[in-house]
């Protein structure tokens, strides 16, 4: 189809998973996309497998805050996009508060927070001056429900949550929506980047449950995009059927 005919999006994190498969369905839908991580391998990968001219990829590394507060001016005016999806980000650890690697901390809040709001800093302005926008923030369910081991991860979703409903109270009057969509468990390489590479505990993360996948999250994404351009989906919290809540833990002496 042509739903996104005449429109632009920049998807981060598009190396794997739901980026990758919401490049995917962007193309399919007619739009122009700039697709951008930190593997450039998997990024030519990407460019072969879509085959069009409609994909264009760079490498950004949302970690590095001059070369995120430049990228926006390294997109001629036709690459400009109108639909911004932040969707870069990870895990790393599942280690209680006191035990974790601070370093995980620094790296989950630099690409999960720090990186994000500086690129959406970056083209807010041009994209306040459009007669319609998007953005799009990938937070997560561990945003609002907080898990042992979660700590620093859940935060830096909770925040990309209270991000985006912010940025809706300022950009009132503007034509740009923004969306926070919360996924659960969603079997991508998140757990093997949040494992350090141990596919065996990765894999037990998704083992004999129907997990959603990448695609399962683009699907949404793209479903958002598509509505009426005068409704907001301001949060869209999604689970598979075989993922529900726990109790609340209780310490007994
Ligand atoms: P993947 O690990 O499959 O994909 C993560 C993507 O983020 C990769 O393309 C990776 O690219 C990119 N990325 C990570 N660090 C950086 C960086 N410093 N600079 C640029 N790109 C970076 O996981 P998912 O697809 O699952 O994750 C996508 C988003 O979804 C994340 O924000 C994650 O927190 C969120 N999420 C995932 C859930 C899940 O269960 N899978 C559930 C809820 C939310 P590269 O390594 O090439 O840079
Ligand atoms: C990813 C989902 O529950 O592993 O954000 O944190 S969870």
């Amino acid at each position: 189809t042509d739903q996104f005919e005449n429109r632009t999006a920049l998807v981060t994190g598009a190396t794997s998973g739901i980026g990758r498969a919401t490049v995917l369905r962007l193309l399919a839908g007619g739009a122009k996309v700039v697709a951008t991580g930190r593997r450039t391998d998997r990024l030519d990968a990407l460019e072969k497998e879509a085959g069009t001219d409609r994909l264009k990829t760079a490498q950004l590394d949302m970690m590095d805050l001059d070369a995120v507060d430049g990228f926006p001016a390294t997109l001629s005016e036709d690459w400009q996009p109108d639909i911004l999806i932040n969707n870069a980000g990870l895990a790393l650890g599942l280690s209680g508060a006191a035990e974790a690697e601070l370093s995980h901390w620094d790296q989950m809040i630099a690409t999960n927070v720090t990186g994000l709001v500086h690129l959406t800093r970056g083209f807010l302005p041009r994209l306040k001056s459009l007669p319609r926008a998007d953005v799009i923030n990938i937070s997560s369910v561990a945003g609002s429900y907080p898990y042992p081991g979660g700590n620093a991860y859940g935060a830096t979703k909770a925040f990309v949550t209270q991000f985006s409903l912010n940025l809706r109270a300022d950009l009132l009057g503007a034509k740009v929506r923004v969306t926070s969509v919360e996924p659960g468990m969603t079997d991508t390489e998140f757990s093997l980047v949040r494992f350090e590479g141990d596919k065996g505990k990765a894999d037990k993360v998704y083992e004999g449950a129907d997990s959603m996948t990448g695609d399962d999250i683009a699907r949404v994404i793209t479903d958002v995009l598509a509505l009426p351009a005068h409704i907001n989906v301001n949060r869209i919290e999604l689970m598979p059927v075989d993922q529900a809540f726990g109790p609340f833990a209780v310490h007994r002496e």
